[in-house]
This record gives C-alpha cells, sequence and structure tokens, in this order.
C-alpha cells in the first residue's frame, strides 16, 4: 500500500492529474499570495481569496491523491468538501469585483446558497447511487443540482452580477466579469460531464466512459476553473492598480 502511494502508475492518467493538480494548484497559492503586496489595498482581499481557493484545493488533492492510489477509487466525500468551501469563495469573488457598483451580501448569499444547493444535491447524486448504479437516481438528483447551476449562470450572464458589471461603467470590471461568466459556461459545465461517468450515469450507460473519467474530468475542470477565475482576478487587479498610481 506504501508504495502505491509514492509511485504514480505509467498507466494511470488520473493518478498524473491528481499530481499535476496538486502540484499546480500549490504554486497557484504561492503566486497569488506573493502578487497580494503588488496590488493596491482595495484588491488585496480579492487576490487574498484567490490565493485561498487553490490553497484548500491543493491540500484536498494531496490527500484525494493519496486516497485514490491507495484505493483505486474516486474520492467523493473529499472532493466535495473541497467544492464546499471553494465554491462559495468564487461566488465572494464575484460579490467583491462588483461591490463597487452597489453588490450587497444578499447577492452574495443567494450565490453562495444556489452553490450549496448545487453541490449537496451532486453529492447525493454520488455518494448515495446505489452498488451498481441506477440512471434514476443519478438523472434525479443530476436536475436539482442543475438548478443552483443555472441560478449562477443567470446571475453571470443576465441577472444581478452581469447588471451590477454594466452599472459599475468601468470596461475593465465589465469585461472581468464577461470572462468569469464564460468560465461558469464552459468550464463549469465541465463537471456535469464528469458526473455522467459514474455508474448509472448517462455518459457510462450509452457510451460506456468509466468511473475513472469522473476524476480526470473532475481534476482537469478543477485546474481550468481554479487557477483560470484567480488568474482573471489577478488581472484585473493588476491593471486597477496600476490606473490608481497613475492618477495619483
Ligand atoms: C472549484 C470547483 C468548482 C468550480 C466546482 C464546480 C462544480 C460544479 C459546477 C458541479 C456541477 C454539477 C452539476 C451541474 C450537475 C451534476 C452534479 C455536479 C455537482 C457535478
Amino acid at each position: 500500500m506504501f508504495l502505491n502511494i509514492l509511485t504514480i502508475p505509467k498507466d494511470d492518467p488520473v493518478a498524473f492529474t491528481f499530481f499535476t493538480g496538486y502540484m499546480a494548484m500549490m504554486a497557484a497559492s504561492v503566486f497569488f499570495f506573493f502578487e497580494r503586496s503588488r496590488v493596491s489595498k482595495k484588491w488585496q482581499l480579492s487576490l487574498l481569496v484567490s490565493g485561498l481557493i487553490t490553497f484548500i484545493a491543493a491540500v484536498h488533492y494531496y490527500y484525494m491523491r493519496d486516497y485514490y492510489l491507495a484505493t483505486g477509487e474516486n474520492p467523493t466525500a473529499l472532493r466535495y468538501i473541497d467544492w464546499t468551501l471553494t465554491v462559495p469563495l468564487m461566488c465572494v469573488e464575484f460579490y467583491l469585483l462588483t461591490k463597487a457598483a452597489g453588490a450587497s451580501k444578499s447577492l452574495m448569499w443567494k450565490l453562495i446558497i444556489a452553490s450549496v444547493w448545487m453541490l449537496v444535491f451532486g453529492y447525493i447524486g454520488e455518494a448515495f447511487n446505489p452498488e451498481g448504479g441506477s440512471t434514476s437516481h443519478s438523472v434525479m438528483y443530476g436536475i436539482l443540482s442543475t438548478l443552483g447551476y443555472i441560478y449562477i449562470l443567470f446571475s453571470a450572464w443576465k441577472g444581478e452580477v452581469a447588471q451590477l458589471a454594466e452599472k459599475s461603467n468601468n470596461p475593465a470590471i465589465k469585461k472581468s466579469v464577461r470572462i468569469l461568466a464564460w468560465f461558469v459556461l464552459v468550464g463549469w459545465a465541465i463537471y456535469p460531464i464528469g458526473y455522467m461517468c459514474m455508474p448509472g450515469g448517462w455518459l457510462n450507460t450509452s457510451l460506456g466512459w468509466s468511473s475513472a473519467n469522473v476524476d480526470l474530468f473532475y481534476n482537469i475542470a478543477d485546474a481550468i476553473n481554479k487557477i483560470g477565475f484567480g488568474l482573471v482576478v489577478y488581472g484585473l487587479a493588476i491593471s486597477q492598480s496600476n490606473l490608481e498610481t497613475e492618477k495619483a
């Protein structure tokens, strides 16, 4: 068992993405934490949140990696604990970006509640999937979960978040919120694909995609979304801080 923990099997892309995912999250955290001192006060909290998102993920990847190598199974509980901490923090990022345009705490809480809704039903769908896999179970909880996802998606594209970004009269904020909205539309849509690979899931039953692919999709999506989200916020923070010093 210990040997397993220390080696990455050559023919196991899932194990490979657990290792690289861990290292990438760690490196991104160091980057965001260090760069905090380079942006103006106003933006430091946003960078701190970016760093916390990747750092919390790095710690979970450390354990998920070992769990996967030791058991060969999907580390479902660790995965959802990670997400339950990090996805609400991504909602906080939306709030921080639109705060100057008047975003209220209630907007932040609505997004957080929608994200927890999405994850609780996703967790029930995966963790309580009957032995051998049940399509009706997977579909029912998948749909319930998707309602939370759609709420956040709508807010970012058309609803409150989008409207506040518009109201900010700041083209850089508008652009960044739009890029983050693209992340939610495209990057976050990778997760349901992974979900459908579990036994009983549509891609598992119709195309025969194995449940090993669940983690492959989740790991790739996490790297894109967590690091990508953070970099968009970072780019905005740097450009706005530079503008402020030019004006001063
Ligand atoms: C850093 C982690 C992130 C951004 C995780 C996002 C997760 C999702 C958008 C998950 C969505 C799901 C559905 C929309 C339906 C099926 C169940 C989930 C939980 C995989």
